[in-house]
């Protein structure tokens, strides 16, 4: 046995530095967490269902790591399906195993089976969020991961110890009814997937729903502190507008990263973003308690939509004089464009020594997407619930709508197995047309399915301009990219204009974002450089239009040395 005195000095010399690196936040840790997911029972707008939930919590538990650390997740399937687990927002360097869609990096975990997630955090820092990515088990399975500075350093908007604390504020859905029995209906004819019951803050639809009152998500703050509110937007299927009676907003974040701060009376987050927001308590507060508040933000007015209030409630607990309330925010309308995209439109990097930008100027290969609500067919003899009662409702990008394959993706890329995907997805529209004024001509309804990939040599920088269309309607369209960020460079309304619309780009100060709002009847410009091997899926974060088929996947070639190449494959990859 080699005892301690006889240690190397070497290895003492390493064992130093690594201490040193422990005190000034070098170290990196790995943190360990057990998720059980199982049908739970719960009793909102005066109805009791069960609902597949983490660990017994609606929404479900935090994570809390640093920025750089490793994340272990064992999730075990106690629930009665298939399901898989999304760390989103999180780029996993070569390492797309555990990046959780079904069928695209995984075959799915199986009920009475468990399967341990390896997260590796990188650049994220900030706000960033967990969620089941199978089916539409999203509504119950998700919650928030935040990612704090290393050790040592700082927020760039605030010393931490001047910062009270920080809340969570999870807008989630509710329906009364089994939301798989509606997904088992759109496999089946075809029918739209339709809205929720209410929408949640934290769980609770709130005061202004249904057997909500008292059963509000309370929280309890002092006079004069500043608070971090990590605002997620877990909803299935709707922009929110969210605000605080009598308080200001002021934006510091999205999507794991941070922004030049900018302070707004109501923000507007799209499902599959967050924002961090200070909240600055008053010195004396007239009310006890004020309310915070989200509701729809409906980007094309013609779809029906949930339109009640959720609520929550911030009481001051410091504040003997303050009386009565709580005072309900002044909320926009739900068509309220205007607040909408100003709202976007003030997005931007911090782009600071510490927190620098790196925006791509030199462009390798450019895509335009179009984004569509479509048809398929109807079989002779099926019943069909889709536009006509006579056609399936789907979705497409560059007119191709996403069918999951049967076995992932990423095994069959790794494997070369055959007849799993095909690599022909379009970069242009496959048909020129005014994107945007289709005048409700059924000529552009139909879809085609597929297994449509786009292949990228490693190292390749991309420009992907998203392009609306009003077929079946113009809406937006949280666009999601995963095992990236990108930076939006540009956004704006009607037909993108490839000769005129890059002049307008920002390339300066561009939010570096996992989820783009491509505006309704309108288009947004990203730029990534896809130094990432692996398989990534790209969709809409509304799940409606990810069942329907608004997705395709990225695989990202490796490169040639060891930094560039995948992982290798886990022994451990669930079976289909
Ligand atoms: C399942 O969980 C057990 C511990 O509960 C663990 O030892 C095992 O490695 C896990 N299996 C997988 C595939 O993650
Ligand atoms: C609020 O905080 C500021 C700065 O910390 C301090 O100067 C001020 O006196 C405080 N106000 C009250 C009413 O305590
Ligand atoms: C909200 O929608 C419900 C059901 O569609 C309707 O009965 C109600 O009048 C609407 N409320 C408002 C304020 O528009
Ligand atoms: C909101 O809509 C109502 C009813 O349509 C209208 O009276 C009101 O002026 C609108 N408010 C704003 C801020 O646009
Ligand atoms: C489709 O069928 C349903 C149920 O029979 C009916 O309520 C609805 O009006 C029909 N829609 C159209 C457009 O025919
Ligand atoms: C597309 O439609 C819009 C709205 O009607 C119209 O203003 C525009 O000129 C059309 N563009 C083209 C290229 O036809
Ligand atoms: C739009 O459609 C209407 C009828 O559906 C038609 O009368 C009109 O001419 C169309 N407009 C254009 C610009 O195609
Ligand atoms: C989309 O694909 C379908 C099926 O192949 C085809 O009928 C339709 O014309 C295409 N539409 C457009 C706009 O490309
Ligand atoms: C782009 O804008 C230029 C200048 O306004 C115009 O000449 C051109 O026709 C536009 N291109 C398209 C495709 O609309
Ligand atoms: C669950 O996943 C397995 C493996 O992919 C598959 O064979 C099975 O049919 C799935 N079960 C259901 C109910 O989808
Ligand atoms: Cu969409």
């Amino acid at each position: 046995m080699v005892g301690v005195a006889k240690m190397p000095s070497m290895v003492w010399l390493l064992v130093a530095v690594f201490m040193l690196g422990a005190a000034v936040g070098l170290a990196q840790n790995t943190l360990h967490y057990d998720f059980f997911v199982k049908e739970t029972t719960y009793s909102k707008l005066c109805k009791s269902k069960s609902l597949l939930t983490v660990n017994d919590m609606f929404p479900g538990p935090t994570i809390t790591a640093r920025k750089g650390d490793i994340v272990i997740v064992n999730v075990h399937n106690q629930g009665p399906k298939n399901i898989t687990i999304h760390w989103h927002g999180v780029d996993q360097p070569r390492n797309p195993w555990y990046d959780g869609p079904e069928f695209i990096t995984q075959c799915p975990i199986q009920p009475g089976t468990n399967f341990t997630y390896e997260i590796l955090l990188s650049e994220e820092e900030g706000t960033i969020w967990w969620h089941a990515h199978s089916g539409l088990d999203r509504a119950g399975v998700h919650g928030a991961f935040i990612v704090h500075p290393k050790r040592g350093t700082e927020y760039p908007f605030i010393k931490s110890t001047e910062l009270h604390k920080e809340i969570p504020i999870i807008l989630g859905e509710w329906w009364t009814s089994d939301l798989n029995l509606q997904l088992e209906e759109y496999l089946k004819t075809g029918g739209e997937i339709h809205n929720s019951n209410a929408h949640t803050i934290n769980g609770e639809p709130g005061d202004m729903m249904p057997c909500g009152r008292g059963h509000a998500f309370k929280e309890d703050v002092l006079t004069n502190k500043t608070y971090l509110l990590r605002i997620i937007n877990a909803g299935l299927d709707n922009d929110m507008f969210f605000a605080v009676a009598d308080h200001l907003l002021t934006v510091v974040g999205t999507d794991g990263r941070y922004l030049k701060e900018f302070t707004v009376q109501t923000l507007m987050i799209s499902p599959g973003q967050t924002m961090d927001v200070l909240l600055k308590t008053k010195e004396f507060p007239t009310y006890r308690r004020y309310y915070m508040g989200s509701r729809t933000y409906l980007s094309n007015p013609r779809l029906a939509f949930q339109n009640g209030t959720a609520t929550a409630i911030l009481e001051y607990k410091d504040a003997p004089r303050a009386r009565g309330g709580p005072l309900l925010p002044n909320l926009p309308n739900n068509t309220d464009h205007e607040t909408a995209i100003q709202y976007t439109a003030q997005l931007r990097s911090l782009a600071s020594t510490a927190h620098p930008v790196a925006v791509p100027e030199v462009i390798n290969e450019r895509m335009v997407i179009t984004l569509a609500v479509n048809t398929l067919p109807c079989a002779i003899g099926e019943m069909c619930r889709g536009p006509g009662n006579n056609s399936r409702l789907a979705a497409s990008l560059n007119n191709a709508s996403f069918e999951d394959p049967h076995t992932d993706i990423l095994d069959a890329y790794y494997y070369s197995t055959k007849g799993i995907y095909e690599t022909d997805f379009p970069n242009v529209p496959p048909f020129l047309f005014n994107f945007t004024n289709t005048n409700g001509s059924r000529r552009y309804w139909p879809t085609k399915r597929s297994t449509k990939v786009k292949v990228l040599e490693y190292g390749t920088v991309l420009e992907i301009v998203f392009q609306d269309t009003d077929i079946l309607g113009a809406e937006n369209h949280p666009m999601h990219l995963h095992g990236f960020a990108f930076y939006v460079v540009g956004r704006g309304l009607g037909n993108f204009n490839a000769t005129t619309d890059p002049a307008k780009y920002n390339l300066i100060d561009p939010p570096y974002q996992n989820t783009v709002t491509v505006p309704t009847a309108g288009w947004a410009a990203m730029r990534f450089k896809a130094e990432n091997p692996g398989v990534w899926f790209m969709h809409c974060h509304f799940d409606r239009h990810t069942v329907f088929g608004m997705s395709t996947t990225f695989i990202v070639k490796e490169g040639t040395t060891p930094e560039s190449k995948m992982r290798p494959r886990p022994a451990s990859m669930p079976k289909c």
